[in-house]
């Protein structure tokens, strides 16, 4: 009797605030792989504040940081199938998912990072994020994560200082294919496993940016960061697509905007904080080596380039537009 009434009860709210065009809030969770100290960090904390107020308490989102719900690969995929809602993630993972996003997975491919948000801007820009949309996870944002150059005990100074050492890669074919075409040996692993595997010697080198660097303790187990810049990965908040577009358009906005501006204020703390990670690594005794000719490494890329176009022509688009962007 008491549960029939509740239902009722029940019932008669829920009709009542649909009624009065209130809807229930909605528990949202984001994934995030860095700990406090890194700027993503403070840009998901915020992203999280604007939601919560941008949409009136609507969305409710919860960020996890530290990778605590999953691996990158893992959280990628919960994130498609809907599972976590929003991810911080980085676009070189999202390679093997969808092929449009490797155009910034290709070594050398933009000429610094504000080359690489005219790209993302303009019309290649708009291919890779269909395809992220189509496969699930929609970008709302684009964070900055610098360039990624290689960290060893030993200084890396021309492609040749990469042979027969096995460097740490994420999850790519891109990666492995760029580490081989220098005589390396390319070992993919999990972001939080490679601490231990340079302390350990199961790997001789990894590659990053400084904050991430400097943020999960890899300075401390290496000795030499060589300023290689081979990649310039863009990274993205991303929300699984059909949830987001199943928010009214109101709330839709709202999403964005707080996305949006949660970007800026990344952008804004990752200029200041990647230099003063640089200052923190080197004051900690890490030898920082300036490369003054890259070219060494780009001419030793023009192998991965070719198979990699070789077998997937219909990026060549992708590369030209890129290429053609002042
Ligand atoms: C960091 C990225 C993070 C990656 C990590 C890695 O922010 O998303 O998981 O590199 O190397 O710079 O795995």
């Amino acid at each position: 009797m008491y549960k029939k009434l509740s239902t009722k009860l029940l019932g008669a709210a829920a009709a009542l605030s649909m009624l009065c065009g209130v809807a229930t809030a909605a528990d949202w969770k984001a994934w995030n792989i860095h700990n406090d100290g890194h700027p993503n960090t403070a840009a998901m904390d915020r992203f999280a504040e604007l939601v919560n107020t941008d949409t009136k308490g609507e969305i409710k989102l919860q960020v996890f940081h530290g990778g605590v719900l999953g691996n990158q690969p893992d959280a990628l995929e919960q994130v498609r199938i809907g599972a976590i809602e929003i991810g911080n993630f980085n676009l070189g993972p999202i390679g093997p998912m969808v092929k449009e996003a490797n155009l910034v997975s290709l070594p050398f491919i933009f000429k610094s990072v504000p080359h690489m948000f005219r790209v993302l801007e303009g019309e290649a820009g708009a291919i890779v994020a269909k395809g992220m949309a189509d496969a699930g996870v929609l970008p709302l944002a684009w964070f900055d994560a610098g360039a990624r150059s290689f960290y060893a005990q030993k200084a890396i100074e021309t492609p040749d200082d990469v042979k027969g050492l096995k460097i740490r890669v994420m999850n790519n074919n891109l990666y492995t294919a760029m580490i081989s075409a220098m005589g390396g040996n390319p070992s993919p692993m999990a972001f939080s496993e490679v601490q231990q595997a340079l302390k350990t010697g199961v790997v001789d080198g990894a590659e990053n940016n400084f904050p991430s660097f400097k943020n999960v303790g890899h300075y401390e187990v290496t000795k030499n960061y060589s300023l290689s810049e081979h990649l310039i990965i863009p990274e993205c908040i991303c929300v699984n697509t059909a949830k987001f577009n199943a928010l009214s358009p109101e709330m839709q906005a709202a999403v964005k905007g707080a996305a949006e501006k949660a970007a800026l204020y990344q952008r804004e703390l990752w200029s200041v904080q990647s230099e003063q990670a640089r200052k923190d690594v080197e004051a900690a005794g890490i030898k920082v080596n300036e490369i003054a000719d890259k070219s060494p490494f780009q001419n030793a890329m023009d192998s991965v380039y070719a198979d990699y176009l070789k077998a997937n022509p219909d990026m060549k688009k992708l590369v030209d537009l890129a290429k053609a962007t002042k």
